[in-house]
């Protein structure tokens, strides 16, 4: 069984030893003075939480610490811990995991943030629970897109619907979800293009494909990911707030967690974003996936 576990406390280890290991060292002294939370204040903003959320979560635990007449800094770094699980906790439970005839994925971000690998590594893990995916290459502005698709799903056994290049995305999620439904597949995920082009609106070429997917199956698309590159830190919250806006994003896939120290990011998603994060990427590879789990990763932070 491959372990999420090491594999996700070795990809946190820039984020860990960045700014987290410094937290742990505050906590290691001896007192609970004004400076303590000053300098927690700082090295969080600087592990790109962002300062809303910063702001929010020294208040919650400075309160809380006081009201419980805590005195120990352990004890205070215990709490620091639980507020932060308190924030990414508590969001709704992914409409994917409900019985439907048909699961729609619409899978969005720019360009480069890691969408046609993320569709691969998303049909790998649903493939690996034992349900049959197909893939709608609807993406059909860079030709290589389609192909990379298409040699993935070739390699991995999954249907990989595509058109010629240039041709309309719309198009090809119609036929994507219709040859779902007649070979009673349970998902289709939908990669789609990342870039703006002059003449081409793209939030109002993505809520055409979500109003396609919607006439074909109820509710859907059941989920709308929003794929984030976590290395550009604090632009890609600039983005996911676009999106959030414009196609109504239902959760984030935040990927190259394994190539940056910004993994603070993750809360200033939750919070700030009010849109939970499904999955975080760890690496290339098809397996490098692992559904976002506030617990382990916020001791993951802490702990190497
Ligand atoms: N280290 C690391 N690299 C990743 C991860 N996810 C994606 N990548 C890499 O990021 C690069 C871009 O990934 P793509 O999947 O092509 O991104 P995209 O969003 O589909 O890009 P466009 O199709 O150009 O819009 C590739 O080199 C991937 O291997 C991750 O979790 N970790
Ligand atoms: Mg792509």
């Amino acid at each position: 069984m491959f372990n999420f576990g090491s594999k996700l406390k070795e990809s946190l280890t820039r984020t860990r030893n960045s700014v987290f290991g410094q937290i742990s060292s505050l906590f290691g002294a001896s007192q609970i003075t004004d400076e303590l939370w000053d300098d927690l204040e700082a090295l969080l903003i600087q592990a790109d939480v962002g300062v809303e959320t910063t702001t929010t979560l020294v208040e919650r635990v400075r309160d809380r610490v006081r009201k419980e007449g805590v005195t120990q800094t352990s004890q205070a770094q215990v709490i620091l811990k639980e507020e932060m699980k308190a924030l990414l906790n508590g969001s709704t439970p992914s409409a994917v995991d409900q019985k439907r005839i048909l699961t729609v994925i619409l899978v969005v971000g720019v360009n480069g943030s890691g969408k046609t690998t993320t569709i691969a590594k998303l049909a790998n893990y649903y493939q690996k629970q034992g349900k049959k995916v197909v893939l709608a290459a609807a993406d059909t502005f860079r030709a290589a897109a389609i192909d990379q698709l298409k040699i993935w799903g070739d390699r991995a056994g999954v249907q990989v619907i595509s058109h010629q290049p240039n041709a309309d995305p719309g198009a090809v999620v119609f036929d994507a979800i219709k040859s779902a439904l007649a070979r009673k597949a349970d998902m289709v995920i939908i990669d789609t293009a990342g870039r703006l082009h002059t003449k081409f609106n793209l939030m109002r070429e993505l809520e055409k494909l979500k109003e396609i997917a919607r006439k074909q199956v109820h509710a859907a698309p059941h989920e709308t990911l929003l794929v984030l590159d976590a290395t550009t830190g604090q632009n890609a919250l600039a983005q996911a707030k676009h999106f959030k806006d414009a196609v109504n994003t239902t959760g984030v896939v935040l990927t190259k967690l394994d190539g940056t120290a910004k993994g603070g990011m993750v809360f200033a998603i939750g919070k700030e974003l009010g849109v939970p994060v499904r999955f975080i990427g760890l690496g290339e590879k098809v397996e490098d996936l692992m559904p976002f789990d506030a617990e382990a990763f916020v001791n993951g932070l802490f702990d190497g």
